[in-house]
């Protein structure tokens, strides 16, 4: 058993400064040799190419994504990297950055699995389109964007990337009037917080894993880590009360590894420079370590 891990240093797609050294913090807190306790040999880690904030700042235009040609570079870069990362047999660990950097990752991953099943942890539903987004942040919009709503495509890549009917959200509580209308329209499974209080995370995860994990080959997680109650993970640019509990996110991840499905990860939005000593880096590792099979005992 194999991994890479693809650092993306952009924050552009987020509203603040920051996100970009997410994967710098993650990997101080560790990751590598958890892995690496996992049983997971020889890592290699690579770094996506990242453009940086340019000099003119254009104002931003209503009905267009802030930072388009930037978010066109990075997307295209991870993508390459996500695809050969999976072309070596290895799993691809996505670590961002902000959301945005989803783009990139799902159009690669699309490129070997065609028929992809997706979980989305999330406070948000990430599937604002330029028309229905209030803020113009790529961050709103990677879900739109693969799933070919959105007016951005990524150059020379083939969208949809991925199905609606394979889509889950799941902890979601922060959503815009026009992604709520596009969730009842679509169809798409969404597992808010009302849900996960309501039946339990053990439930949705098995009703998720229903939904995404059949008659796919293979599923992506996708791990925003504003999921997570603000109170273990306050290191994020969008942190919204309510969320999950260090015990149930680490239930999701556990349920996750246990169906033996999982192809592929991204963690994103952790910002060192909003966290509490590294506590939401340390916790982005823990998680990825359950979802890839540690256990307690
Ligand atoms: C909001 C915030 N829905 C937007 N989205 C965030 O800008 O589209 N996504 N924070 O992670
Ligand atoms: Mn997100
Ligand atoms: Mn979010
Ligand atoms: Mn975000």
């Amino acid at each position: 058993k194999q991994v890479g891990v693809i650092q993306v240093a952009f924050g552009l797609g987020g509203c603040r400064e920051g996100a970009e050294l997410g994967p710098r913090g993650i990997m101080e807190a560790g990751l590598l040799t958890e892995l690496e306790r996992l049983g997971y040999e020889a890592t290699e880690v690579r770094e996506a190419v990242v453009p940086g904030k340019p000099q003119l700042i254009e104002s931003p235009a209503p009905g267009k994504m802030k930072y388009e040609d930037e978010v066109s570079r990075m997307s295209e870069s991870v993508s390459g990297e996500v695809a050969s990362v999976i072309g070596r047999g290895r799993l691809p660990i996505v670590l961002g950055g902000d959301h945005s950097v989803a783009i990139g990752s799902l159009f690669g991953i699309a490129e070997a699995r065609r028929n992809l099943g997706v979980i989305w942890i999330d406070a948000h539903s990430d599937l604002n389109t330029e028309a229905s987004s209030p803020s113009g942040n790529a961050h709103g919009m990677p879900l739109a964007v693969a799933l070919g709503l959105a007016a951005f495509k990524p150059q020379g890549r083939k969208a949809p990337a991925i199905r609606k009917e394979k889509l889950v959200l799941v902890a979601a509580r922060d959503l815009d009037p026009g992604e709520k209308a596009l969730i009842r329209a679509e169809g798409i499974a969404c597992f808010t917080m009302h849900d996960i209080d309501k039946l339990g995370m053990k439930a949705v995860m098995e009703r998720a894993l229903a939904i995404a994990g059949e008659g796919t080959d293979g599923l992506h997680v996708s791990l925003d880590m504003d999921s997570l109650d603000p109170s273990e993970a306050p290191g994020v640019g969008t942190p919204v009360p309510g969320g999950l509990s260090f015990r149930e996110a680490h239930l999701a991840m556990e349920l996750l590894a246990e169906s033996g499905k999982i192809a592929s990860l991204d963690i994103v939005e952790v910002n060192p420079t909003l966290d509490r000593e590294g506590k939401t880096a340390r916790l982005a590792v823990g998680l990825c370590a359950s979802l890839l099979g540690k256990t307690i005992l």
